[in-house]
C-alpha cells in the first residue's frame, strides 16, 4: 500500500506531502499518525530547519475522510479525533520551532484549509480554493479555524465563510489576508521549495522566537507583549547567528547563518 505521507529530505529542510490524492489527501487515523511522526522528525532533527506541507495529486487536504471506520458510524464521539489528531497537529505546526511554509496546491477543504491556516506562511496555487465545509455537514469549524479565520480576515468575513461553507478562490483568500501569495499552478512547487530553502538558510533560532512573539501576542496585552519582546530579544542576541548578521553587515558581506543556538 502506498504510504499516507511521503517525506522528501533537501539539503536543510524537507518536504512532506499529504497521499491520498483518490480521496483528496482526506485524514484517515494512519494519516494523521505518519503526519504527526514526519513533523516530530522534523522537529528534532537539527539539520532541518524549514518545512514544507503540501499535498500530492490535484487536492491538497479535504480535511477528515468521512468514510474512515475510526471516526464515522452511529452516535460517534468526535472530540475524541479533535483530541487524537487534530488539536495535537495544530500545535505541533504552530509550535514548530522552524518555519513551516504550506503549499496549497489544491483545494484545501474542512480540516485542510484551517491547517493550512495554522503554518507560518501560505502559497497556494491559483486554481485551489478554501471551503470551510463543516457547516454543510452539520460539524463546527475545527482545527484551530474558529481561533485563526477571525483574526486573518475578520468576523464578518469569517461568520460568512464558515456558516454558508462558500468556496474562497485562492486569489480573493490572498486579497482578504488568509494567505501570502497566490502563484500559477507551474510555478507553485517551484516556487514554494524555493522559499523554503531560503528560509532554511536563515537565522533558525531567530525565527523561532518570532513565532513565540507572534504566538504571544494573541492573548497577551502590550505590557506582556512587550516584556515577551524583551525576553525574547535576549535570547536572540546570545544566538551566534545574531554575532554573524552584524559581522556580515559590518563586512558588507552575505551572511553565513548556522541556526545554532550556541
Ligand atoms: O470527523 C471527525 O473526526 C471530526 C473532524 C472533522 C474535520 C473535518 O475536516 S470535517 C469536514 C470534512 N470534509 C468535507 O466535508 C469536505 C468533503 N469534500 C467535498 O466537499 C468535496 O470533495 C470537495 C469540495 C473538497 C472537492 O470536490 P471535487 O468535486 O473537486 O471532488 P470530489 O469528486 O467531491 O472528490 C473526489 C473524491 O474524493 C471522491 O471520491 P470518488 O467519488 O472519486 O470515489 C470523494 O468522495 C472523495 N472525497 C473528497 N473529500 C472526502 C472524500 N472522501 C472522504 N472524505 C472526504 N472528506
Amino acid at each position: 500500500m502506498e504510504p499516507t505521507i511521503l517525506v522528501t529530505r533537501h539539503a536543510g529542510w524537507v518536504e512532506i506531502a499529504l497521499n491520498r490524492p483518490d480521496r483528496l489527501n482526506s485524514f484517515t487515523g494512519e494519516m494523521h499518525r505518519a503526519l504527526a511522526a514526519a513533523l516530530a522528525e522534523a522537529g528534532a532533527d537539527e539539520g532541518v530547519r524549514a518545512v514544507l506541507l503540501t499535498g500530492s495529486g490535484r487536492g491538497f487536504c479535504a480535511g477528515q475522510d468521512l468514510s474512515d471506520p475510526e471516526t464515522s458510524g452511529e452516535n460517534p464521539d468526535l472530540g475524541l479525533a479533535i483530541d487524537k489528531y487534530y488539536n495535537p497537529l495544530i500545535r505541533r505546526l504552530r509550535g514548530l520551532e522552524k518555519p513551516v511554509v504550506c503549499a496549497v496546491n489544491g483545494v484545501a477543504a474542512g480540516a485542510g484549509a484551517n491547517i493550512a491556516f495554522a503554518c507560518d506562511i501560505v502559497l497556494a496555487a491559483r486554481s485551489a480554493k478554501f471551503i470551510q465545509a463543516f457547516a454543510k455537514i452539520g460539524l463546527v469549524p475545527d482545527s484551530g479555524g474558529t481561533f485563526t479565520l477571525p483574526r486573518l480576515v475578520g468576523d464578518a468575513r469569517a461568520r460568512g465563510l464558515m456558516m454558508l461553507g462558500e468556496p474562497v478562490s485562492a486569489e480573493k483568500a490572498a486579497d482578504w489576508g488568509m494567505i501570502w501569495k497566490v502563484v500559477d499552478d507551474a510555478s507553485l512547487m517551484g516556487e514554494a521549495r524555493a522559499l523554503v530553502a531560503h528560509l532554511a538558510t536563515q537565522p533558525t533560532r531567530g525565527l523561532a522566537l518570532l513565532k513565540k512573539a507572534l504566538e504571544g501576542s494573541v492573548t497577551n496585552d502590550l505590557d506582556a507583549q512587550l516584556d515577551l519582546e524583551r525576553d525574547l530579544q535576549r535570547e536572540a542576541g546570545r544566538t551566534p547567528d545574531y554575532a554573524e548578521g552584524v559581522a556580515a553587515f559590518m563586512e558588507k558581506r552575505a551572511p553565513n547563518f548556522t541556526g545554532r543556538t550556541s
